[in-house]
């Protein structure tokens, strides 16, 4: 096809979405309407296990935790239904509705079936587009690489990625191309106060066999161990449903359950316990807790001594930790050596008082956690000791009025925690605000004060992790010629850095973005920010998507990928204890390609291809190889025969997964770090920490968030505070255009307190318009008496062109705290109006 018309039909940007006419000239001729396409284009329906009929293993992967297990029904080469495969450990068999609508999806006439190009002479995001072919579009995107690159150096080419995929294959495959061409990547920053929080007291937790904890927790089967299990901020019945019934089992057990949470939400109803929470408040919850912890003198004594920095003696010149070389004797050799620098571990043990008298925690069994002293005139205090000094600061009626929790429930909730086991689940809700990765610190230190670690039902977390391929075979393959000598820039940052042309202290001219498995025009925070700053610096901007996403619909350049059941691949991350095997079932359809053999093509064009001369399948053989993937039974061969491999240690029903089971912490001290001597941002930003900032993060402490908070003068004028929930029927953008759930969830919505609404003349479902300085949206309000009075709620992932006006992630900002570098996708305050059927 040539000439410029929109293979969607020719519909302008805000209305291709809405319509369900057929699809136009270019499209293959699908009727929209259709509940399957497969039906629709006339095969006959089969029954399960008919001889015409095959079944694949699929593992749907869209980062919802679930990664379930499917079969994917295959008649005359289509997809005709997706249902429940088994795992291999059944307590973890589940799917949903979204796993059993994805024929819809795969059929989805709105699915990117060619190559397309910005049309001539439009401007990005118009949302006109000329059809062309694979080898035009990846000769193109071959020379705008090579100009850019000698233009503007390598690292000018960027690369960024979410969470729509993070299988093996497609990771190792960008991956490769990334470091061969030295080109930047720029990195999710979502979530990441959680595992800023983790990783800050309990260390950076990378096993060799276990791969990298983005959350070690105890395994979700352990709940049933504990006394009381306390949810944070987490929506497990809607956002990790595959843990649902666990807690519910768990439940029936007899084990308590208390859900903290703002929102009346689904798990709260069926809590034996709701504490409804001010937003943003948890950190200083959990302080108030600390406090009548340490009151009723019901710490931990003889774990705070032995698995955490407790009785370390904190200097109080250099806020550094007191060592036996600042008394003179020179660090000793260990004859070990470290795995990463390749260099020999010295000794130098931190001092501790033993009756008034500072020794070298070596020689110390039982160290006094409490405890001040002079060591050559300046004064040493214990950490724990500076710990309590922070619980202090806020007394429990303090703490009761900021969280606008009453008295009384603090106390009943310190006996809870106080009487463990208990399993801690925090969700992702208190760390969505700029102080979130507080919460998390704050929560873990109150586990370790009371030794509530390291044992059967006593966690704190949500078990999340990225199983390595790893082995020497897959570092080998990502990086052949080295690690890419090109920037690493969060996203959140990333219009930081287009503004300044500038990235820790050195010339940073960011010019080409290629997006994959990401939408972040939708799902990451100010879409202004990136279609009036970002998207603008860009000479080229490439996305690489199944549909035309808010963020393909500003690329000058969109390839149409494989859906997840046309390839064979291993997912490897999430909440799940497995790698788990996805067979290929149906071909890649109408023109789309699996991403690593785009980027195969590419490599060619760019004469890289002696780097890519691997099929898919042999890349994972290779990366699935190593020794690591043999200790764990990894091997493709068993992959492919058992579909699901275990890759953490012991059973989830026999003898569950328990986090930091021997008190040991991958720290630099190897102790839980409670205080830390040099606290270091997530990730390098155009920010840095003051002395001060270095100083107080040193300890949990609270800060009130950047934007939802009274006392902040823009709340006079903005008096909500935007909260967003995981949509039940999509995950993030995914399954936007899906019909049967577009049947049940038809249009964005949010949730407002009938008082709320009432006060400002808004009639339940009628059609309201959200605004604050940075943007508006449009969507219907719905009376809920669940939506804490001052707050709105709506579930996110609405592409733009399916609101009446504006988008969601227009009032968010990219404003970001320089530890976590988050984005803080609540931290959002805004006013609301009836809508005047504008659309701004
Ligand atoms: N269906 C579906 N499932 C999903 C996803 C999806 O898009 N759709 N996304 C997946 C992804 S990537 C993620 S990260 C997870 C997230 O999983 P969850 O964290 O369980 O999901 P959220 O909906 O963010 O729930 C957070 C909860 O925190 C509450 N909350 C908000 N602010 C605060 C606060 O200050 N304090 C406290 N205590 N609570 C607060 C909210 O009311 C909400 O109930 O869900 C995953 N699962
Ligand atoms: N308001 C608000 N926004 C949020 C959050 C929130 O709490 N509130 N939560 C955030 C969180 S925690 C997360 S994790 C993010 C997720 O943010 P994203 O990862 O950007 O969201 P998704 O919509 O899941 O996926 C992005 C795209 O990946 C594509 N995709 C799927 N599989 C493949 C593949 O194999 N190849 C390619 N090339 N593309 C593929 C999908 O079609 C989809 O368009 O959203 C964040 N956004
Ligand atoms: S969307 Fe999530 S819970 Fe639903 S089937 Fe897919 S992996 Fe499972
Ligand atoms: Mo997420």
């Amino acid at each position: 096809m040539s000439g410029t018309a929109s293979p969607l039909g020719g519909l302008t940007r805000r209305s291709f979405l809405k319509t369900t006419a057929v699809a136009g000239a270019a499209t293959v001729a699908v009727g929209a309407a259709a509940p399957t396409v497969a039906l629709a284009e006339g095969a006959a329906p089969v029954t399960a296990g008919s001889a015409e009929e095959q079944v694949y293993r699929g593992v749907c992967r869209p980062n919802c935790f679930g990664f379930c297990h499917l079969n994917v029904h295959v008649h005359d080469g289509k997809v005709m239904k997706t249902t429940r495969a088994p795992y291999n450990e059944s307590c973890y068999d589940r799917i949903c509705q979204r796993g059993l609508s994805h024929v819809q999806r795969i059929y989805d006439p709105q699915r990117l079936q060619y190559p397309m190009r910005r049309a001539e002479g439009t401007e990005r995001g118009a949302g006109q587009w000329e059809r062309v072919t694979w080898d035009e579009a990846l000769d193109e995107i071959a020379g705008k690489i090579k100009e850019i690159q000698g233009k503007y150096g390598e690292s000018a080419v960027a690369f960024l990625t979410a969470s729509g995929n993070q299988a093996a294959g497609i990771t190792s495959a960008y991956s490769r191309l990334i470091a061969l061409l030295n080109a930047s990547n720029i990195g999710p920053c979502l979530d990441m106060g959680s595992y800023y929080g983790m990783a800050a007291v309990a260390g950076n937790y990378v096993s060799p066999l276990m791969g990298m904890m983005m959350w070690n927790g105890n395994e979700p089967t352990d709940a049933v161990n504990a006394k009381t299990i306390v949810v944070w901020g987490a929506n497990i019945t809607d956002a990790q449903i595959q843990n649902w019934h666990l807690i519910k089992e768990a439940k029936q057990a007899g084990v308590k359950l208390v859900v903290i949470d703002p929102i009346f939400t689904q798990i709260a109803s069926q809590a034996d316990k709701w504490i409804p929470i001010r937003p943003a408040t948890d950190t200083l919850l959990k302080l108030a807790l600390m406090r009548l912890v340490i009151e009723r003198g019901a710490h931990d004594v003889a774990y705070l001594q032995q698995h955490t920095v407790a009785p370390y003696l904190v200097r109080s010149d250099t806020g550094k930790f007191l060592r036996r070389s600042d008394t003179g004797v020179a660090p000793t050799a260990t004859g070990q050596v470290d795995a990463t620098t390749g260099q020999e571990i010295m000794l130098d043990p931190v001092m501790v008082l033993v009756d008034g008298a500072i020794v070298p925690e070596t020689e110390a069994a039982a160290p006094a956690i409490e405890g001040t002293c002079d060591f050559e005139g300046v004064e040493c205090r214990t950490a724990f000791d500076l710990l309590v000094d922070n619980i202090m600061e806020h007394t429990v009626e303090e703490v009761s009025e900021l969280t606008e929790i009453p008295v009384a429930d603090i106390e009943e909730l310190a006996d809870i925690v106080i009487d463990g086991p208990v399993y801690h689940y925090e969700g992702y809700g208190p760390q969505a605000y700029n102080n979130g990765g507080q919460t998390t610190v704050a929560g873990l230190t109150l586990c370790a004060l009371l030794g509530n670690l390291g044992k059967p039902g006593a966690s704190y977390g949500a078990f999340w992790g990225i199983g390595l391929i790893t082995n020497i075979a897959a570092a080998q393959y990502t990086a052949p010629k080295g690690p890419s000598t090109g920037f690493n820039i969060a996203s959140v940052d990333l219009k930081n850095v287009v503004e300044q042309k500038k990235f820790q202290g050195k010339d940073a001219d960011i010019k080409m973005l290629w997006m994959y498995s990401a939408n972040p025009l939708n799902t990451h925070t100010d879409t202004h920010a990136w279609t009036d700053v970002i998207i603008p610096a860009m000479d080229y901007v490439v996305t690489a998507d199944s549909a035309l996403t808010d963020t393909a619909m500003y690329s000058d350049m969109v390839l149409p990928v494989a859906q997840w059941f046309e390839l064979e691949e291993v997912a490897n991350a999430g909440q799940c204890s497995s790698y788990n095997y996805n067979e290929k079932a149906i071909e890649p359809l109408y023109e789309s390609k699996a991403d690593p053999d785009i980027i195969r093509e590419l490599a060619g064009k760019l004469g890289l291809g002696e780097f890519f001369t691997q099929s898919t399948s042999e890349v994972l053989d290779s990366l699935f190889s190593g020794p690591i993937a043999t200790a764990v039974g990894a091997s493709m061969d068993n992959l492919r025969d058992k579909k699901q491999v275990r890759f953490i240690p012991g059973d989830a029903e026999k003898k569950p997964y328990i986090a930091y089971e021997n008190g040991a912490f991958a720290t630099p001290t190897g102790r839980f770090e409670f205080y830390r001597e040099t606290p270091v941002p997530r990730t390098p930003t155009t920010k840095t920490p003051t002395a001060e900032q270095v100083a107080a993060e040193r300890l949990p402490h609270f800060e009130p968030p950047l934007e939802a908070w009274p006392e902040n003068p823009l709340y006079e004028k903005y008096p909500l505070v935007l909260m967003s929930e995981r949509p039940r029927y999509r995950v993030h953008s995914q399954w936007f255009s899906t019909p049967l759930l577009r049947e049940i969830d038809p249009e964005p919505i949010v949730k407002i307190n009938p008082a709320d609404a009432k006060a400002r003349g808004i009639a339940d479902q009628s059609y309201i318009e959200a605004y604050n300085d940075r943007g508006t949206a449009v969507a219907k309000a719905i009376y809920s008496e669940a939506i804490r009075p001052g707050t709105l709620v709506y579930p996110k992932g609405w592409q733009l062109s399916q609101h009446k006006g504006g988008g969601w992630s227009n009032l968010s900002s990219t404003e970001f705290d320089v530890w976590i570098v988050n984005n803080n996708f609540m931290d959002v305050l805004c006013e609301i109006r009836p809508w005047d059927g504008k659309d701004r």
